[in-house]
């Protein structure tokens, strides 16, 4: 029997921007590798970020990030104005980033903030060549992972490790602090292999502008600068996004997705056929720590 839809989004192309409350807390709590403080600023925000984390893993993850981009997957997203590599996705099966992915300390986080055990939803390095790739507009990952994947409810979270230092002028992650704890439901409905141009360049399920500033006036705007080797952590639900690459310099970040298992996608509720498996993974399986 199909999960109650909680998060209705896209229904019809005539209903209104609306914000639903959020059902699911963002941290679950207990003990584990977040401290209670830590635990609390990422309710409060939505997003945290651990200097250094993976500082000694970043010469092997950045390695097999450059050899991914030099010979990539026939799934590889490419540039909307260019031919170049914009994602590759379903990378956690891999050498050392699978090494990452099953970190004791990222599977404790997992439990911290899901109260579950948790498996990769997706996983991914977004690539931003120097001079010319293009951003992210504003969205929350939810919307999507609920209406098009059938991800219940938020009970999932990203972990963004910068394999580059990400910087001011080279498109660094940026998020409404606080805009994880309420549900924009979008109007709108989702074309059929929507997915070929939602990973390009989203068109449908973005916030309008007087919601976004509604949720920039209640939280700001904050630009996660951070040194490769670093954690980001951030909720399902945040709303967040990217400029272009201005600079000369590379910004690649790798994405691990951690759902709870008891969050596990069902049929996706806009009711068209699934993503495929590289952009949603249904292979529910636990992920159990490899001490590397
Ligand atoms: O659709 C998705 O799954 C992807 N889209 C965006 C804009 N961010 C998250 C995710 O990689
Ligand atoms: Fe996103």
């Amino acid at each position: 029997m199909k999960p109650t839809d909680n998060y209705p989004s896209r229904i019809s192309p005539n209903a209104p921007y609306r914000f639903l409350p959020r059902i699911e807390p963002s941290v679950h709590g207990g003990h584990g590798y977040l401290s209670a403080q830590e635990l609390e600023e990422y309710a409060a925000n939505g997003f945290l970020v651990l200097p250094d984390f993976f500082a000694t893993h970043l010469h092997g993850l950045a390695r097999e990030a450059d050899a991914l981009f030099s010979t990539p997957p026939a799934s590889a997203i490419i540039e909307p104005n260019s031919k170049m590599v914009r994602s590759v996705f379903a990378v956690h099966e891999h050498g050392t980033f699978f090494d990452a992915a099953h970190d004791d300390r990222l599977l404790s986080i997992s439990r911290q903030l899901t109260g579950d055990d948790t498996y990769m939803h997706q996983s991914r390095i977004n690539y931003k060549a120097p001079l010319g790739s293009t951003g992210w507009m504003w969205h929350s990952d939810f919307e999507t992972w609920h209406t098009e994947d059938g991800m219940p409810g938020m009970r999932c979270f990203s972990a963004m490790i910068p394999l580059s230092d990400n910087v001011s002028m080279n498109g660094p992650l940026m998020v409404i602090p606080g805009s994880h704890k309420r549900f924009l439901s979008c109007p709108g409905e989702t074309p059929d292999g929507n997915h070929a141009q939602h990973l390009r360049d989203q068109k449908v399920g973005v916030p309008d502008r007087d919601s976004l500033l509604t949720m920039i006036a209640e939280g700001g705007i904050e630009t996660i600068e951070c040194k490769a080797g670093s954690l980001v952590l951030f909720d399902c639900n945040i709303i967040h996004g990217s400029n272009s690459n201005m600079s000369p310099f590379w910004r690649k970040n790798l994405f691990f997705v951690y759902n709870a298992m008891a969050n596990a996608v069902v049929d996706p509720f806009c009711g068209k056929a699934p993503r495929p498996d590289y952009a949603c993974n249904r292979n529910v399986q636990p992920l159990t720590p490899v001490t590397a």
